[in-house]
């Protein structure tokens, strides 16, 4: 693969200022490249015009698309409308306009949650669309699979250099701590903590606590967005996850021994547990030399610590 160059370049990071956008804007500090940011007051994503005028003025070379509308399995439940419509409109505004700039190289980003709800483990990016998706989160993977096809479409009929990756659950710095739109990882943190002040004896997880997931660490991903934005360039997109997952209950008693919560867990069998499995098969990026750096434990202390500082 012909290697892209960052440096000197114009970069938009849209979505700064969420968790992965805000990751992706830490590690291009290393880049030697002009972040460009733009805020929700700024510039609205969801409307054509405002994308088109704010792109043709400040002309990023550039483009990670870290700007989503996301959430956890509660949120992606009961908002089908928001997380389909919101985000078919931000990635055709910004795709479509990328290529009327001639922005350069673009990387548009997706989730595990693409993937069939039954797709065998763990899972290649030859699996998509070989079966029905999960029901909790379908609005969602089809705006994000429309995304990848966007990208292709715009590879083939015009030859841009657009790629995309999906990285598995994440956590970390700048995550979402609500409880009702929040994902696991962070609402578990925000229960034992609450339950260790509180002195309670018990927290209160959903579902039964089997599902297995896979978490990579943000900062992890924004390493692999550089390294895929300066080495990758294919219609193909790219799974980015850790390599290995765990239960929610192993989830949540490793996250209690981080809190220091010493009651016990118990289940709101009322609660969806969304898909049985999602590991990812990040074969194809690890060949290419990437791994990621923080293991589940430190990860969850730093994303505590984050949250002590910035949320509690
Ligand atoms: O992280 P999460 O909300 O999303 O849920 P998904 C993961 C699992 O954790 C489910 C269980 O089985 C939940 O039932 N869980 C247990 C909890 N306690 C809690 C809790 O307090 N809060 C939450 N949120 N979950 C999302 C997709 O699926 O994955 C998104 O809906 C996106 O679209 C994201 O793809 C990466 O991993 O199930």
């Amino acid at each position: 693969m012909k290697a892209f160059a960052l440096a000197g370049k114009r970069v938009w990071v849209a979505g700064h200022r969420g968790m992965v956008g805000s990751a992706i804007v830490r590690r291009l500090a290393a880049e030697n490249c002009d972040v460009l940011t733009a805020t929700r007051a700024e510039l609205d994503l969801t409307r054509q015009a405002a994308v088109e005028t704010w792109m043709a003025a400040k002309k990023p070379q550039v483009v990670f698309i870290a700007a989503a509308e996301v959430g956890g399995i509660l949120a992606n439940d009961t908002r089908p409308v928001d997380f389909l419509t919101d985000n078919l409109a931000i990635q055709n505004n910004i795709i479509s306009t990328a290529h009327t700039i001639d922005v350069e190289k673009l990387m548009f980003l997706g989730s595990s949650c693409i993937y069939p709800r039954l797709a065998a483990q763990p899972m290649p990016e030859s699996a998509l669309l070989t079966g029905p998706l999960e029901p909790t989160n379908q609005w969602y993977a089809i705006a994000k699979i429309s995304g990848i096809m966007q990208c292709q479409a715009y590879r083939r009929q015009y030859g841009r250099d657009f790629i995309s990756a999906m990285p598995t659950n994440l956590y970390g710095p700048g995550d979402n701590f609500d409880l009702m739109s929040s994902h696991v990882l962070p609402a578990l943190l925000v229960k034992a903590h609450k339950a260790k002040l509180a002195g309670d004896t018990s927290m209160t997880l959903w579902g039964s606590g089997q599902p297995r997931r896979e978490f990579l660490y943000v900062d992890d991903l924004a390493d692999a967005c550089v390294f895929l934005m300066k080495t990758y360039s294919d219609e193909q997109h790219v799974n980015v996850g850790y390599g290995d997952d765990v239960t929610i209950r192993e989830l949540a008693e490793t996250v209690a021994e981080v809190v220091g919560f010493k009651g016990t867990l118990s289940y709101d069998a009322t609660k969806p547990d969304g898909m049985p499995k999602k590991l990812l098969d990040s074969a194809k990026l690890n060949a290419m030399g990437w791994k990621p750096a923080m293991a589940l434990k430190p990860g969850i202390a730093a994303a505590y610590a984050w949250y002590l500082k910035n949320a509690a």
